[in-house]
């Protein structure tokens, strides 16, 4: 193994009193939740872009971060990320990682010559696997970048531009089915639009459900059956994106005939920008089939962008675990840190302090949301909040047995309606934090 995080062991679980920063507290890979391992549950996955392409510039200066794996050469830093991401998948004992095509591997002069630069490296990640048993959680393809998608991929005005995109994807997604990956995410990018007063809306979202018609087409061409996701967001690059929350990407689906064919990959911060609670957007994911995974990160609520944060907060890991456990857990998906180190947080032991911190993050919300379910009060609670509907006129109403007529007779016979019963906000925010 090569050693990109030198003095650096497997991180092991030492349980909460430990002294040891490299040491995981609560995560406990093979310890039984609702009787089924904590890896099972979580299905952790590390994001390449992130952990190996982010070297943290921002607006007002260069890159910060130490990135040992950094060549002259681009095809031998891309050898050395895929290095990287296997041994820091392995010390962590992450099982999954995710790429953009233009993660692994340099874009080359060609089209012809980025597809070859892909293949070679997609090999090697498939060595990798089988030597070390890390597997593709999902794959996708950067079709935001480069200036040719200014104005778009799927939606630009530039037929090109589209073309270009497709065949972008469906190498990715034959990527993705050769390393033997379990989804691949469909994320807006530059989907979206700026201004009005030069987009013909109708039209764009047309042709981005065209592009996804021929995505699914081209999966079923080549056997892929790994799971298709979109991953919503609202803003962010451009002002207005199409895909802006689980509600607007379900409607898109339904309206164009493609909602059997994709799930919902859920960022927290994304989720955040929307103007939505993290565990809104899993909810409405979940009573509607189309939870498939997560992009498990965090906001700063005082910002108004994508900090992509690793996620730190209790209170937000129990309530998504609770979204997730009572959806019945994830099948093809799981969490994927989409989330990047800090800009002063410059050594490369810094990726593991917050692998480290999200692991723990998840796997206590995990056992507090696996708690609250076996305490049964917060679900005896609503359901006796919605009683009314189990018996007598809300159940004939439910069955569909009564019209209007009938419910306006009810009324002017019985005059007022049954006294409301508060609804406790404050008892139940009290008894989550019992568990938190
Ligand atoms: C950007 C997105 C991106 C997707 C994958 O905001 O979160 O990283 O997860 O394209
Ligand atoms: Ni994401
Ligand atoms: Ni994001």
């Amino acid at each position: 193994m090569t050693d990109y995080f030198p003095g650096i062991d497997t991180i092991a679980y030492e349980g909460p009193t430990t002294d040891n920063a490299l040491a995981f507290r609560h995560y406990n890979a093979d310890e039984l939740v609702e009787g089924k391992s904590m890896r099972e549950h979580l299905r952790f996955a590390a994001a390449y872009w992130h952990c190996f392409c982010n070297g943290c510039a921002d607006q007002f200066g260069g890159p910060t971060r130490t990135m040992p794996w950094e060549d002259a050469d681009p095809m031998q830093t891309a050898r050395n990320k895929v290095d990287a991401n296997f041994e820091l998948c392995t010390k962590l004992g992450i099982e999954y990682y995710c790429f953009h095509d233009t993660d692994v591997a340099p874009e080359g002069e060609t089209l012809a010559e980025s597809f070859a630069n892909f293949d070679e490296i997609a090999a090697y990640l498939k060595a990798k696997q089988d030597e070390t048993g890390v597997k593709l959680l999902w794959g996708t393809a950067n079709c935001f970048s480069h200036p040719r998608f200014v104005h778009g991929a799927g939606t630009s005005c530039n037929a090109d531009a589209f073309a270009y995109a497709a065949a972008k994807i469906a190498k990715a997604i034959e990527v993705t089915h050769a390393l033997g990956g379990e989804g691949y995410v469909f994320w807006g990018g530059r989907e979206g639009y700026k201004t009005l007063l030069n987009t013909d809306m109708g039209r764009e979202l047309d042709h981005l459900a065209a592009l996804l018609k021929m995505a699914v087409e081209h999966k079923k061409k080549i056997g892929f059956t790994g799971q298709f996701y979109i991953e919503p967001k609202p803003k962010e690059p451009t002002k207005h994106q199409y895909d802006s929350d689980a509600a607007a990407c379900f409607a898109f689906l339904q309206k164009y005939g493609l909602e059997n064919d994709f799930k919902m990959n859920i960022e927290a911060n994304h989720a955040t920008l929307a103007g939505h609670d993290f565990q809104h957007e899993l909810e409405f994911s979940a009573i509607n089939g189309i939870l498939g995974s997560v992009d498990a990160n965090r906001g700063d609520l005082m910002l108004g962008w994508d900090t992509d944060q690793f996620p730190t907060d209790i209170r937000e890991t129990t309530l998504a675990m609770l979204s997730i456990l009572g959806a019945g857990g994830f099948t093809t998906g799981g969490l994927n840190f989409d989330a990047h180190v800090a800009r002063e947080s410059i050594d490369p032991v810094d990726l593991f302090h917050a692998h480290i911190g999200a692991m723990d993050a998840f796997a206590r919300g995990l056992k507090n949301a696996a708690a609250i379910r076996a305490g049964g009060k917060l679900d005896a609670f609503k359901k006796e909040r919605y009683g009314s509907w189990d018996t007598g006129i809300g159940a004939q109403i439910e069955a569909g047995q009564l019209d209007m007529d009938a419910l306006k007779a009810y009324m002017l016979d019985k005059g007022e309606v049954d006294a409301n019963a508060s609804g406790r906000v404050e008892m139940l925010e009290n008894l989550l934090n019992d568990y938190i």
